[in-house]
């Protein structure tokens, strides 16, 4: 039996039903699920075509990672999971080379042609083009976060080339009646930490809902959703400038993360994406 694999990068494999050890001696055969080639602009998480029968259900990137591990097929692209919790599929990026890989992608950015100052309902169910500059959605990074101890790795990219990530041990949102609120720990990594310190256990504001603990409304102040405090220290999901439309205090906040850059430093790529604490373990 043959199945064809084509992740969104244009690269075209095929494999066969894989035997896989694993470590454990445990023997499975998966059969890997064709990504699908349409997707819509709104990532409302329903689905117009089923995956293929008998495809195989990835909860995550890291439960895939195994499977184009043991296959020599390592690489990022576009893949349908299904966390426990979900009734259906839906298409996630995969980053699957940072950090070892079996990343699941929960927001990307480096261009700037998304808006980001949206409404609850937009950042409840997600928006932009999985492939490209997307917010995956809350109830989905709920849906994800809740199956299993996650980590959250945050790769920023300024305008000079330079590279710096933060990592965090220990990654959560609870569910709508909690407003998402965050449960983040466990800092590494050579950005500095302007999530833990400051947002821990805060819930979600956007353009049309104030949660923060400010007297201020930030998510219109700062714009763009985020897990505001009073306001915050990072802003990932903020108004995105080029560098020649952004001059510091004169234009205000952009998408800043303070303990790298300041508050007045508008970066140019973000990278937010979660997997399993035992992920390594697995392999
Ligand atoms: C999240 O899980 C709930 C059940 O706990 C389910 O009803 C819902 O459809 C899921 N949402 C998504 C976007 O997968
Ligand atoms: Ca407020």
């Amino acid at each position: 039996m043959t199945s064809s694999i084509k992740p969104k990068s244009g690269l075209t494999f095929s494999l066969v039903t894989v035997m896989l050890l694993v470590a454990g001696s445990v023997t499975f055969s998966a059969e890997i699920p064709q990504p699908q080639a349409a997707q819509d602009e709104r990532l409302n998480g329903q689905r117009n075509d089923p995956p293929p029968p008998g495809a195989a259900n990835f909860e995550d990137c890291a439960d895939l990672y195994a499977v184009l591990y043991w296959t020599n097929t390592v690489q990022d692209g576009v893949f349908p999971i299904k966390p426990e919790s979900s009734t259906d599929h839906f298409d996630v990026y995969c980053d699957m080379t940072t950090d070892g890989g079996g990343w699941t992608v929960i927001q990307r950015r480096f261009e700037g042609r998304l808006n980001f100052d949206r409404r609850w309902s937009d950042y409840k169910t997600g928006f932009g083009r999985v492939e490209g500059e997307h917010w995956l959605g809350l109830d989905k990074i709920h849906n994800l976060t809740s199956q299993n101890s996650y980590e959250l790795y945050v790769e920023l990219q300024d305008w000079e080339g330079n590279f710096a990530h933060a990592k965090y041990g220990t990654f959560s949102i609870g569910d709508e009646s909690t407003d998402y609120t965050l449960n983040i720990g466990g800092y590494s990594g050579d950005a500095g930490d302007s999530i833990m310190g400051h947002h821990n256990s805060k819930k979600f504001s956007a353009r049309d809902v104030d949660n923060d603990r400010s007297s201020a409304h930030c998510a219109q102040y700062l714009s763009g959703g985020w897990w505001y405090a009073g306001c915050g220290y990072s802003a990932l999901n903020g108004p995105y400038y080029q560098p020649e439309d952004y001059h510091g205090t004169d234009t205000g906040f952009g998408v800043f993360w303070y303990h790298w850059k300041g508050g007045y430093y508008s970066l140019k790529a973000t990278k937010m994406m979660v997997r399993p604490q035992n992920f390594i373990r697995k392999l």
